[in-house]
């Protein structure tokens, strides 16, 4: 079960690199780090994740690899899913899913997720800016970043915001099925239909979304002509 243990932390590094310390318990799947505060957060490619405001949620769930039975490379679509439904069920703010692991409100990102491989464990590491303020975030995403509190005017419970999220993610693991995750990951997608600019590895590719593969992958049109699977990526530009 999703947060059987959520052991919470004043301030950490990252709860990533805690949690790899609570891998070699019996129970190990399903616990749950959380954090007031990180000072060492970190997103993909080693870029930093910004986590000094205590109103934003800072977590890391361990998952057993062996009790996964679908592609693990879904795991950040899955967790970024389960955010954005948590978030439309304790307020009336819409929510898009960015992929691979973003959620976006009024284009701006409100949480991202961050997974990694450890001994034989998923560590699926979510940030959420609940009650985050926005003179506390840094000048460099200050008009790119934004919060459940920006956005919705009001400060939101985070232990709601735990249960729900736990209990999302959960049912998605527990009744996992491939085509009724992309459907509503197409329903909520933030790029489908339209024209983005994606970096994979060192080059960049020109096109359209048109669809979502099973695993995750991003189909996309490009300018010219051919079908590309995209199965790691940024979206740098969407028009
Ligand atoms: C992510 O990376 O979006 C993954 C973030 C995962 C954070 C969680 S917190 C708990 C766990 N412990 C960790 O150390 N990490 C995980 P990426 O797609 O690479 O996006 C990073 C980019 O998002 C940065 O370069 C900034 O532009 C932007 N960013 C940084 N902090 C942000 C924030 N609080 N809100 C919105 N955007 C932010």
């Amino acid at each position: 079960m999703i947060g059987h243990k959520v052991i919470t932390f004043d301030e950490v590094s990252s709860t990533n690199d805690l949690a790899k310390e609570f891998c070699n318990e019996v129970d190990s799947n399903g616990i749950v780090i959380l954090a007031n505060k990180q000072n060492k957060g970190r997103g993909r490619f080693e870029r930093r994740w910004h986590s000094s405001d205590i109103g934003g949620v800072y977590l890391s769930i361990i998952l057993a690899a062996t009790l996964i039975n679908f592609d693990p490379k879904l795991l950040p679509l899955i967790a970024a899913y389960a955010v954005s439904k948590t978030i439309e069920q304790i307020s009336d703010i819409k929510t898009f899913i960015k992929w691979p692991n973003d959620v976006i409100v009024n284009n701006k990102k409100v949480s991202g997720v961050l997974v990694e491989k450890y001994k034989n464990f998923y560590i699926v590491g979510i940030g959420v800016n609940l009650n985050n303020r926005k003179e506390n975030f840094p000048i460099d995403i200050k008009e790119k970043a934004t919060s459940l509190f920006i956005e919705g005017g009001k400060v939101y419970n985070k232990e709601i915001f735990l249960k729900d999220f736990f209990s999302s993610f959960e049912s998605v693991l527990e009744s996992f099925n491939s085509l009724d995750l992309i459907k509503e990951i197409k329903k909520k997608s933030y790029t489908l239909g339209k024209n983005v600019n994606i970096k994979v590895a060192d080059k960049n590719i020109f096109g359209k979304v048109i669809d979502f593969a099973n695993d995750g992958s991003l189909l996309i049109e490009s300018t010219d002509g051919k079908i590309e699977y995209i199965n790691s990526g940024e979206i740098v530009d969407v028009n």
